[in-house]
């Protein structure tokens, strides 16, 4: 970044510290990725500099005769590896389009949305009360069963009672296959529209390693900077099912983006998109998908050697859901040591957590970005042992009982584990480590 070097030496600074943090650490956080530099190319291009609110053809500022194309060609790429026949790929990432969706099919105060619960993996744009989605709209809230798992039959209970207009399948923090098919007999039952949050699992999905949603879904929504490696962004799709059930649900969507939610759209976005829904459609994709899953699997037996208490037992996707409770040490102190050790998670709630949201029970993991970097099997057995001697060594750190007495604790841990020499010295292994799989 010569020219940025010049013209504002900080930023550029702190641009090459990420690098280095991204090039030195192992990124384990499920929701991530490292994105190509075609992709960010694309995202860095003079595209930022345009407005074209509108759609293509149908615009409110001249000058999109380039962008029209761009957005098509992002359009037709999507149409394609979905097999769907609408898509709006213009929302500004995943939230928005969820409230657009919601926007385009519930009334407002009136109509109920049924999403999976916060704290069991929902996100909170699923209906949740501390989000608009739970203001502006109804909501009822489902929870996983005492295994981890879905309970369909107590979701179909529920459905049946609630008649919600808008059931949401699709989940952050869920190790497990979804049964789309069976939510859709469930929407189907009631009526409702099936709107499946395939955020984290889109890549999976283009890679056939997870089922794809769209025969059963009505809508389905993805974010684009997940498993699907591209910028930051969201698409909205229409299947041939939600076509069906409602010929205008695009025309409603479209308007709902633009001019209910959103002004010009992001074209540098778009064109990124564009850009990782081409890589998307390569062999090498399909391969990269599998061995998303391949490495998590991989990973989870070994956590599971070392005696970790995984969620449901185990994974089917890119993500490992750890309940810490058995090795007694807590979500927010493992994450930080985590860290302090090259070694970057989520603090996360488990299922019936008995811990609140900011000092949660568990971590969440996934493989994505280390797939990305050419790690394998055998790369996720060390990364496991890894794991272990650092949640091994901050067993003896307990969280006060004392909810007071709490992020006082927190502030003395995490001026002292940063000097722990044992955690400094797994973070100098996990640098060299690091330095045989260069990021993008
Ligand atoms: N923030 C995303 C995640 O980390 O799962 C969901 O939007």
């Amino acid at each position: 970044m010569p020219k940025l070097a010049t013209s504002d030496p900080q930023i550029a600074s702190l641009i090459k510290q990420e690098e280095k943090r991204q090039q030195e650490n192992i990124d384990l956080i499920p929701s991530e990725n490292h994105t190509s530099k075609a992709v960010r190319e694309a995202l860095g291009s003079v595209l930022t500099d345009k407005y074209s609110e509108g759609y293509p053809k149908k615009r409110y500022y001249q000058g999109n005769r380039v962008v029209d194309k761009v957005e098509i060609l992002a359009q037709e790429r999507a149409k394609k590896l979905f097999d769907v026949p609408y898509v709006n790929v213009q929302p500004y990432s995943g939230s928005p389009a969820n409230l657009a969706i919601y926007l385009a099919t519930c009334t407002p105060q009136k109509d109920k949305i049924m999403g999976l619960k916060l704290a069991f993996g929902g996100h909170l744009t699923h209906g949740q009360p501390q989000s608009s989605t739970g203001q502006f709209f109804k909501s009822v809230l489902y929870e996983l069963g005492k295994d981890g798992l879905l309970d369909y039959e107590a979701c179909e209970k529920l459905a049946l009672k609630e008649k919600p207009k808008v059931i949401v399948c699709g989940y952050t923090a869920y190790p497990r296959i979804i049964d789309f098919k069976r939510f859709g007999k469930i929407a189907d039952k009631v009526g409702a529209y099936l709107l499946a949050d395939i955020s984290h699992i889109t890549g999976l999905v283009i890679a056939g390693v997870h089922p794809s949603p769209v025969p059963y879904a009505h809508i389905v929504m993805t974010t684009t900077h997940k498993t699907l490696r591209g910028p930051r962004g969201a698409m909205i799709m229409v299947t041939e099912k939600g076509l069906k059930k409602d010929p205008n649900l695009p025309k409603k969507i479209d308007s709902a983006i633009i001019p209910g939610l959103q002004g010009g759209p992001h074209d540098h976005q778009t064109a990124a998109i564009a850009v990782a829904l081409r890589e998307a459609q390569s062999k090498l994709f399909k391969t990269y998908g599998e061995q998303i899953v391949k490495n998590a699997k991989a990973l989870a037996s070994a956590l599971i050697e070392f005696g970790f208490d995984l969620t449901s037992g185990g994974t089917d996707n890119h993500l490992i859901l750890i309940d810490l409770q058995n090795k007694k040490v807590n979500g927010a102190i493992a994450a930080i040591a985590l860290e302090t050790a090259g070694i970057v998670v989520n603090k996360n709630g488990v299922p019936f957590d008995p811990m609140p949201p900011f000092y949660p029970s568990g971590i969440r993991i996934g493989t994505p970005a280390a797939t990305t970097r050419g790690m394998r099997e055998k790369e996720m057995t060390k990364i496991a042992a890894w794991i272990n001697q650092v949640i091994e060594e901050v067993k003896g750190e307990k969280l006060p009982e004392d909810k007071e007495k709490r992020s006082d604790f927190m502030k003395l841990f995490k001026t002292r584990v940063v000097k722990n020499k044992n955690l400094l010295a797994i973070a100098k292994e996990v640098r060299a480590f690091c330095s045989k799989f260069p990021i993008p």
